[in-house]
């Protein structure tokens, strides 16, 4: 379904996963979605926001990432507010998902588009009888005109897992990272202060709430061509700077929620 908030800025969300698929600002598109990506809910789209729960990377219980961004979620609410465009979305514990994991929840999904930005919001609840933990992130994929061309900051001074190199506890000394091969790492506490993206002509902003860690990852040339849904070249225009909770697994316990998103700013540079 779409957001419209006028003047060629719309978002638009794809039931299956909740994912949001599409961000355009001013007419360009800022987010990246691979051409292959399937969209017929045969897997997860390769692109736009994937939202991963209840677990971040592989999974003994049921697929990488978890069940979040394989279900189909509902629409809840739309609504047209004075300064943004807002639709919030629901995914419950379902036949599905109890054959993976046994525990009952309850996640609302809410996105907001204003005039330069895209908040989403994430709200997980434990509406059983049994505690349970989780991990949990937005796996944002930007789109750059060229990742040659591109940076992103927040990361100095942060320790972080190296799943490239399998190196744990590596300590970043880099201001800005510009990328120039595979990268895949886990920066813990990264972000406090945001992160920004540039790319040639333009910047944006990611604020996070309540997202203790920062994944970062770019598949390059080689692992590109070994995804059947990702453009042999796509690496070439996308970067994922992931806002998540996957560093510690959260506890829930009966009738808690936990609350976490970020927003996604356009910054005239
Ligand atoms: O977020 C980075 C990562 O965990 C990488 O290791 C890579 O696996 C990527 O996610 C994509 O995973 P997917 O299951 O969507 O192919």
């Amino acid at each position: 379904m779409n957001l419209e908030y006028g003047a060629g800025t719309t978002a638009k969300i794809h039931l299956y996963g909740a994912t949001v698929i599409s961000w355009i600002k001013d007419g360009t598109e800022q987010l990246f979605l691979s051409s292959l990506s399937k969209m017929d809910g045969s897997k997860a789209i390769r692109g736009g926001i994937p939202i991963v729960f209840p677990n971040f990377g592989p999974w003994s219980c049921g697929p990488q990432h978890g069940f979040a961004r394989i279900s189909w979620w509902k629409l809840q609410k739309k609504e047209k507010l004075t300064d943004c465009c807002r639709a919030s979305f629901i995914l419950e514990g379902n036949e599905q998902t109890l054959t993976m994991w046994k525990h009952r929840f309850q996640l609302i999904y809410t996105v907001e588009l204003r005039s330069s930005e895209l908040k989403t919001s994430l709200t997980i609840s434990n509406t059983g009888s049994e505690p349970f933990d989780f991990t949990t992130l937005l796996h944002t994929y930007f789109r750059v005109s060229d990742i040659n061309e591109c940076s992103v900051t927040g990361f100095k001074a942060c320790t972080y897992n190296d799943k490239v190199a399998k190196e744990d506890g590596k300590l970043e000394n880099r201001e800005e990272i510009r990328i120039n091969a595979n990268v895949d790492s886990v920066y813990i506490g990264a972000g406090k202060e945001g992160h920004l993206i540039k790319s040639s002509g333009r910047a944006i902003s990611v604020e996070k709430q309540n997202l203790n860690d920062t994944v970062l990852w770019n598949p390059w040339l080689t692992k590109a061509k070994e995804m059947s849904d990702f453009d042999d070249e796509g690496y070439l225009s996308m970067i994922c700077v992931e806002a998540g909770h996957v560093s510690s697994r959260k506890d829930l316990h009966p009738g808690e929620t936990f609350s976490c998103g970020q927003v996604l700013k356009m910054i005239d540079k």
